[in-house]
């Protein structure tokens, strides 16, 4: 973040020095490809652009400084272009329903079509309205960025630059959420860190879920703590917390059942993993962490609001929004339930993991529409 103010502070000045020469140095066809300099490292490119004269005349001064402008410009979209890529990537489904309302992408929309375009996304009309209050008859993008940017209003409540070790994280969901699979996608992801990490097979409910774990955690080659189908799932807690605490272990992530014979059960069951973990570690678990399918929408909102009732959620993880074109449901969850998101889920590999951020959520939506 510092450093592109940094960029931006420098362009300023470039922009200052710059007299009204407006002709660009660098045709356009470079500035769309970034991979042209993308490799090159800045300094060569500067040195490659420059008129080599002892003694450079104004103009020349001016050439130069124009040529490192567009240099620095060049970096910055190649900088953003992956991060925002990714987002984009994530919403293509839902950007595309959006298109077919704005076919064309416009300066100033109108306020009625706005609505529109939010419930199209699948926010729930209460937010709409919330989000809309007192906007004019033809909304901005910035104006409408910044409604949209404050529905992300609630922060984590974990300091991630200094945590308890180990961390220790509950997964908790509905069947077919995504659970196991955005288990083994942190996992992978703390392992790329060079963290340690010991996973818990808490599902025992059904086989399947234990072999499904086991597969993945061979798969990405970190440890399993796991017991036979039916045992106690809190027993599996507690051996995988003790475990990492006697092995020095960074991460642990516990998976958890996403239904029993009754909700009732359910309740009980994760309110007694969550006791257990607090034995074996005071704290633990440090996240509870809720999983959400991103192909329910808003229906995803009542299932929450019950798992948090349960077990109170620290935040949530919204999987599959690669295969929706419900993504502005995304609002509606975090400001509805108060919670963060922390990540969302853009596919089945373990590296289809993308830590949210809100700007670039609403930035990669409003570009499908805005100019
Ligand atoms: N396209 C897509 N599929 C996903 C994503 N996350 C999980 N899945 C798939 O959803 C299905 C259920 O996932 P699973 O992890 O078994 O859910 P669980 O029952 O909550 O543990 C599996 O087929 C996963 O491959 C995602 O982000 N994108
Ligand atoms: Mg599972």
């Amino acid at each position: 973040m510092f450093s592109f103010f940094k960029k931006k502070k420098k362009e300023e000045i470039v922009e200052e020095e710059i007299l009204d020469n407006e002709e660009p140095l660098l045709d356009d066809k470079k500035i769309n490809q970034p991979n042209n300099t993308e490799a090159k490292d800045l300094k060569e490119v500067i040195e490659e652009n420059t008129i080599d004269n002892s003694e450079p005349s104004i103009t020349e001064e001016i050439a130069e400084v124009k040529v490192i402008k567009e240099v620095v410009q060049q970096k910055q979209i190649a900088d953003e272009l992956p991060k925002k890529s990714f987002f984009a990537k994530a919403l293509e489904k839902t950007i595309g329903n959006l298109s077919s309302i704005i076919p064309k992408k416009l300066e100033k929309i109108q306020f009625d079509i706005i609505e529109e375009l939010l419930i199209e996304s699948d926010m729930e009309y209460e937010i709409v309205e919330k989000a809309m209050d007192g906007l004019p008859d033809m909304i901005t993008r910035s104006q409408l960025r910044h409604r949209l940017v404050m529905l992300f209003e609630h922060a984590p409540n974990v300091d991630m630059s200094n945590l308890p070790k180990p961390f220790i994280q509950l997964i908790i969901g509905v069947n077919g959420a995504g659970k196991t699979t955005t288990i083994a996608k942190l996992a992978s992801r703390y392992k790329n860190q060079n963290k340690s990490v010991l996973l818990g097979a808490g599902d025992t409910f059904r086989a399947a879920a234990i072999e499904q774990l086991s597969i993945w955690a061979s798969k990405i080659d970190v440890p399993i703590i796991k017991t036979q189908q039916g045992h106690d799932p809190s027993a599996v807690a507690y051996d995988t917390i003790s475990s990492a605490i006697a092995k020095d272990i960074d991460h642990c992530i516990i998976d958890t059942a996403g239904r029993l014979q009754t909700q009732t059960n359910l309740n009980k069951e994760l309110q007694k993993i969550v006791k257990v973990c607090n034995k074996a570690q005071e704290g633990a678990p440090h996240q509870k962490l809720l999983i959400l399918d991103g192909t329910q929408g808003n229906t995803a909102i009542a299932q929450a609001k019950a798992f948090h009732e349960m077990v109170n959620v620290d935040g949530i993880i919204v999987t599959k929004l690669d295969g929706t074109s419900k993504g502005g449901a995304l609002f509606s969850v975090s400001n509805q339930l108060e919670l963060p998101i922390f990540y969302i889920g853009v596919g089945e590999s373990k590296e289809d993991l993308i830590p949210f951020s809100p700007d670039e959520f609403v930035d990669s939506l409003l570009d499908g529409i805005y100019l």
